[in-house]
């Protein structure tokens, strides 16, 4: 009987757990939630990502290389491969999306490793397995290995990109004299305008709130002095004049004037610098609690810092009174911003569609995910991660399409419902995850194979259409149309794909060869 049912339902599947909680990795404070290790083995220096869909786009620094991962699964094709120079802050350094539309920032060469050129940020299309279509959008400074910036960011459909002072000291810089354009500030980069603020040393991360709109950075002080900013527009940073709070309100009025930029303290400042980099709000109803809080990673010390923000959500809330002057000055205590330790060099947080909250860290080749423990036990025990389907989407192109919406409303609004319907899943998923990741992938490789695939899989389809009409809600009932539906589907679909299978097997093999 099982076996019928496995035949019966090839087409159906949820998400294994790929993710495995590690031994020695980040701790974190909460008891609530716990850290996976989400993906594993992202060579040459992952920087920032940015979700496609239920897919992270994740970039590889030193070999110009956009990496997808699936499922929790890096997957070895390429998504895009750029010639980019390396040395120093250059490099693969930024990217974000809106929809399918991916743009992507980083340090142009002649080849991998080889000699700069210029910073560049492109858009591309997102077809699903390849950015596509590029178009040069902006090209910036790359005069120095330093301060290159490169974090982007979006919201409300206007894109935009840091970029550091990378060694020019104008009047972007708050100096009266020769300047060098796009240095030292926040640009919009999609649609074109004037620069959002000015007068930034250089960073590693800006982000929006998602309640009020508002642009937040952090900044990376010379040796002394990072910085946490919120960024309202025309905002200027104080680089090269001040880091960190000024000192009097005579120092900002020193300030040489430039446009109609306006000064303004930090947030937060480290007297001692920890290179400060991704910045994240958390909207999210798996992580209610932290709604109104904001986490920064660092480089320096691998440690995740959580701030409280204020109730109109233009500043942070302490405790310390040694944290009430808005400086964690060198021998006071960070107990009460520290979140977690030991994430290695943190280049990037973001929270998923799933609304987990999802950190890549540099130096572990690795990419995090802090779920409710609660949620991670669910998953275990029914593991439904509204995914799957791998075939019937490849065969058909998208999630989207009728025929595989009728296959997961199946699996969640009647399968479920019923305890052999769950049960069977349960076992169905292991089996279904043993080729199914393969037959997609053939699928996406052969316009052929697709097509059978599409042709072979209708008569299924259809049959089990007749399941969502059932008006299914007792075991027996269950039992008895799945049956029904197996006897009409099994002399076909048990030997059909066994012979599919073995030829299609013997045709890659001797492609291969
Ligand atoms: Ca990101
Ligand atoms: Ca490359
Ligand atoms: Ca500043
Ligand atoms: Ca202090």
């Amino acid at each position: 009987m099982k076996i019928l049912l496995l035949a019966l339902f090839l087409s159906l599947g949820v998400l294994p757990a790929f993710a495995q909680v590690e031994s020695d990795g980040p701790k974190i404070k909460d008891d609530s939630l716990s850290v996976e290790t989400y993906v594993k083995g992202i060579p040459n220096n992952p920087t920032t990502m940015t979700f496609v869909g239920d897919d992270i786009l994740v970039l590889q620094r030193y070999d110009g290389q956009v990496r997808l991962v699936r499922d929790g699964v890096l997957q070895d094709r390429l998504v895009l491969d750029v010639s980019v120079a390396k040395d120093g802050e250059r490099g693969m350094l930024g990217i974000t999306s809106i929809g399918s539309t991916v743009y992507v920032y980083f340090t142009a060469a002649d080849a991998d490793g080889g000699k700069a050129i210029e910073n560049r940020i492109y858009k591309y299309e997102w077809d699903g397995n390849s950015l596509v279509n590029p178009v040069l959008l902006k090209t910036l400074p790359s005069d120095n290995f330093y301060h290159n910036g490169g974090a982007m960011t979006n919201f409300d459909g206007q894109v935009y990109a840091i970029m550091g002072d990378n060694g020019n000291y104008g009047r972007l810089q708050n100096r009266a004299t020769d300047w060098k354009n796009d240095t030292s500030v926040i640009l919009r980069i999609d649609p074109p305008g004037q620069y959002y603020a000015m007068g930034v040393r250089n960073s590693f991360g800006i982000t929006f709130d998602p309640n009020t709109g508002n642009l937040w950075d952090t900044e990376n002080g010379d040796d002394e002095y990072d910085e946490i900013n919120l960024v309202p527009e025309n905002f200027n940073s104080g680089w090269i004049e001040i880091m960190g709070p000024a000192k009097n309100q005579e120092q900002i009025d020193s300030l040489p004037k430039y446009g109609n930029f306006v000064y303004s303290d930090p947030e937060f400042s480290w007297q001692r610098p920890v290179a400060p980099t991704a910045i994240s709000f958390v909207k999210s109803d798996k992580l209610k609690d932290y709604s109104d809080s904001v986490f920064v990673g660092d480089c320096n010390t691998g440690n995740l810092y959580r701030f409280k923000l204020d109730s109109d959500r233009t500043g942070f809330v302490f405790e310390s009174p040694e944290l009430a002057d808005k400086v964690l000055n060198i021998g006071e205590s960070a107990d009460e911003i520290l979140f977690g330790t030991d994430f290695g060099c943190v280049t990037d947080i973001e929270v998923g569609p799933d609304g987990l909250l999802y950190i890549v860290s540099l130096s572990e080749e690795k990419i995090y995910r802090i779920i409710p423990k609660v949620v991670a036990e669910q998953s275990n025990q029914k593991p439904d991660a509204g995914g799957g389907c791998l075939i019937a989407t490849a065969a058909y192109g998208t999630e989207l399409s009728t025929q595989v919406q009728m296959l997961r409303e199946l699996r969640d609004s009647v399968l479920f419902n019923t305890e052999s319907g769950t049960t069977f899943m349960a076992g169905f998923n292991q089996f279904y995850y043993s080729f199914s990741p393969t037959v997609a992938d053939w699928e996406r490789q052969s316009p052929v194979f697709k097509e059978f695939v599409r042709i072979a899989i209708s008569p299924m389809l259809s049959t089990m259409s007749i399941l969502n009409y059932a008006n299914i809600d007792s075991e027996q009932e269950m039992l008895g149309y799945g049956i029904g539906v197996v006897l009409l589907n099994s002399a076909m679909y048990f030997v059909m794909p066994i012979l599919a299978i073995v030829k299609i097997r013997q045709h890659f093999s001797k492609k291969s060869n």
